[in-house]
């Protein structure tokens, strides 16, 4: 059986995530999604929320589960005997910062980084620039699944209030 990680901070999950979870379904048995822990960065939603929102995102998407892990992403591979890592690339930006740590992972453990590209509706969004948008009114609808949307409007609110 044939498995990959699709790590991340998922703070929220974009429909420019989920694009590339379904294009890793289609060439993997099993995706996991794993919700990287930064210790050192409070995100806005909480490790729990975010998996939450992305176990219902993926509800419908045969052979993909979510998981979490905090430490050396290669170590999360070797614990889950997975060799193979799935990264979005949306520009040429990406791929320079993903480069090096694709390199790295390989020299650490021996790990392959396979990178899909994004669908071009997706490729300027980011968790970051939607929650920047969101949080000064702005309609981030079309970058999200309905229930992500309403979660974050519920936060943005009660951060305003
Ligand atoms: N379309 C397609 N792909 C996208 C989109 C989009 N619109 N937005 C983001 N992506 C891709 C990103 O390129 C990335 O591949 C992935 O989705 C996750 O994105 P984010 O922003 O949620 O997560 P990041 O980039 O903050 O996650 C970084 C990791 C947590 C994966 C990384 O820091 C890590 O592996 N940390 C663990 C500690 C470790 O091992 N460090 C050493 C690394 S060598």
């Amino acid at each position: 059986m044939t498995t990959a990680v699709c790590p991340g901070s998922f703070d929220p999950f974009t429909l420019g995530h989920r694009y590339v979870v379904e294009r890793a379904a289609a060439c993997f048995d099993e995706v996991v999604i794993t919700v990287v822990v930064n210790p050192n960065k409070r995100g806005m939603f909480g490790i729990d929320e975010r998996i939450a929102l992305i176990e219902e995102d993926c509800a419908d998407l045969p052979g993909v589960r979510v998981d979490r892990w905090e430490g050396l992403l290669v170590d999360y591979l070797k614990q889950e005997s997975i060799r193979t890592i799935v990264k979005g690339l949306r520009s040429a930006v990406d791929f320079d910062y993903e480069v090096p740590m694709a390199q790295m992972n390989r020299d650490l453990a021996d790990v392959e980084t396979v990178f899909l590209l994004t669908d071009p509706r997706f490729a300027h969004v980011s968790s970051s620039l939607v929650k920047e948008v969101a949080k000064l009114g702005g309609d981030v609808t079309p970058f999200l699944s309905p229930h992500i949307h309403k979660a974050l409007v519920a936060k943005v609110t009660g951060e305003r209030s």
